[in-house]
């Protein structure tokens, strides 16, 4: 019995490896799971369920035949992903989730959510994400031309990692509070992220009680994954 979430693979025609590693990692370990959830930025960028790129189909393909082989997928949009709408879950049979769910795996509440919301040291990001979370901007959006998409989504990723370059280690990395804020929200004491891309699994203390918040892994070099049994949680770090 094991619950697997991935996140942070930015998938990209110009990253053919972690397409590869990322195909393997769904014939070969997802499929004995129980259940697999992906926690946001499976995508590089995500302009539009019409985009046609041939990337998106091959992934629609094989995230089906898990759903086909009883594993079913739940996706948790990311920060370079959040327009990914119906359309492509459909395609692909996965359930669109909310920006935080609480799970009951095993006995255990688990909150899950991408991350960036936990930023909140971020303050040009967060007005970033509230700019294109907003509905009219991104419906808006959505109707211009896909060619003009992608030069806004280039523009964008330009305009992010030349910010990044701005920001210390320590803005862009969750708020400690906001951490123990969300958990005591939910009456959790275990959360699961991605986005920092800061893979480990750090012990909190949240008003006297032990809690955890365990971190996944980008998939540079390496697939990043956590598995949950009814035992423990684990934090592994497999080759493509
Ligand atoms: O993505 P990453 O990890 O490098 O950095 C993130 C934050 N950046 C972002 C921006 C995304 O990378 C852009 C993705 C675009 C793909 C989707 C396009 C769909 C558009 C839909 C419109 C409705 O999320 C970065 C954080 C970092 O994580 C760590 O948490 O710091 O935040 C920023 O860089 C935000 C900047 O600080 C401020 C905003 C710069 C963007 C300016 C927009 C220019 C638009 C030009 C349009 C013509
Ligand atoms: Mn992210």
């Amino acid at each position: 019995m094991a619950t697997l979430f991935i996140a942070d693979l930015h998938l990209s025609l110009h990253e053919p490896a972690i397409t590869a590693g990322f195909l393997r990692f769904l014939r070969h370990e997802a499929v004995h799971a129980d259940a697999l959830y992906i926690l946001g930025d499976l995508f590089d960028a995500w302009i539009g369920d019409d985009d046609p790129q041939p990337l998106h189909a091959t992934v629609a393909a094989e995230v089906y035949k898990l759903h086909q082989r009883g594993v079913p997928c739940y996706f948790v949009h990311g920060n370079r992903d959040f327009l990914l709408g119906k359309r492509f879950a459909d395609e692909s049979a996965m359930t669109l989730l909310p920006t935080e769910t609480v799970l009951d795996l095993y006995g255990q509440k688990i909150l899950i959510l991408h991350g960036d919301t936990l930023c909140t040291d971020d303050h040009a990001y967060q007005k970033f994400r509230r700019r294109v979370h907003n509905p009219f901007i991104q419906r808006l959006f959505l109707r211009l031309p896909l060619s003009l998409r992608v030069k806004i989504a280039n523009k964008m990723r330009a305009a992010s990692q030349q910010a990044n370059q701005q920001k210390t280690q320590q803005i862009m990395d969750v708020n400690p509070e906001k951490v123990r804020e969300r958990l005591r929200h939910h009456q959790v004491n275990t959360l699961i992220h991605g986005h920092t891309h800061r893979p480990a699994i750090h012990q909190i203390d949240l008003d006297g009680a032990h809690a955890r918040r365990a971190v996944l892994g980008a998939w540079h070099q390496a697939g990043s994954m956590i598995k949950v049994t009814p035992q423990n949680i684990e934090l592994i770090a497999f080759p493509f």
